[in-house]
């Protein structure tokens, strides 16, 4: 018998600044969609103090916030949603380990960040942050 299709999971991924500033947005969205990843959303963006506070609602009190905030709103973003099975799991498995200098190799930011700041990229953390980041940053997504 057929096996059932997987029910499709979304994930919303920041590719941030650094990224942006280093040409590294194709590098990035290569690796997405090599993996199978589909793209359902997609928008250049530049974030404000605002959407930051929003986006990082769980690290706004903490000592990191200030800076991160800082450089967050430094330059464009590009925002995206994704789409395949398990995708939020497989964005942060390809994302990597939040400190660069940590992360394994062959994922984003064990190839291309030595920061634990400036680690080119976000991905949503469970079903409940992926929902809530969704509809913040692309209110009315089908
Ligand atoms: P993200 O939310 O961006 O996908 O990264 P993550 O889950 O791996 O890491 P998280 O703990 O949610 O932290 C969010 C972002 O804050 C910056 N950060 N700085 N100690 C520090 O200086 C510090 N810790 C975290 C990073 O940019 C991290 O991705
Ligand atoms: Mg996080």
């Amino acid at each position: 018998t057929d096996t059932p299709t997987p029910p499709a999971q979304r994930s919303f991924v920041l590719i941030k600044p650094d990224a942006v500033r280093r040409g590294l947005v194709g590098a990035v969205l290569s690796r997405l969609e090599n993996k199978g990843l589909s793209i359902v959303a997609m928008e250049l963006r530049q974030v404000n103090d605002e959407l930051s506070d929003q986006h990082y609602a769980e690290h706004v009190e903490k000592a990191f916030y200030p800076p991160l905030r800082t450089f967050v709103t430094s330059g464009p973003s590009v925002a995206l949603v994704v789409e395949g099975d398990e995708a939020i799991e497989v964005v942060r498995l390809l994302n990597g380990a939040t400190d660069g200098r940590k992360a394994a190799p062959g994922t984003i930011r064990g190839d291309y960040s030595l920061s634990n700041r400036e680690n080119l990229v976000h991905g949503s953390d469970s079903p409940e942050s992926a929902k809530r980041e969704i509809d913040l940053w692309f209110p009315g997504l089908a």
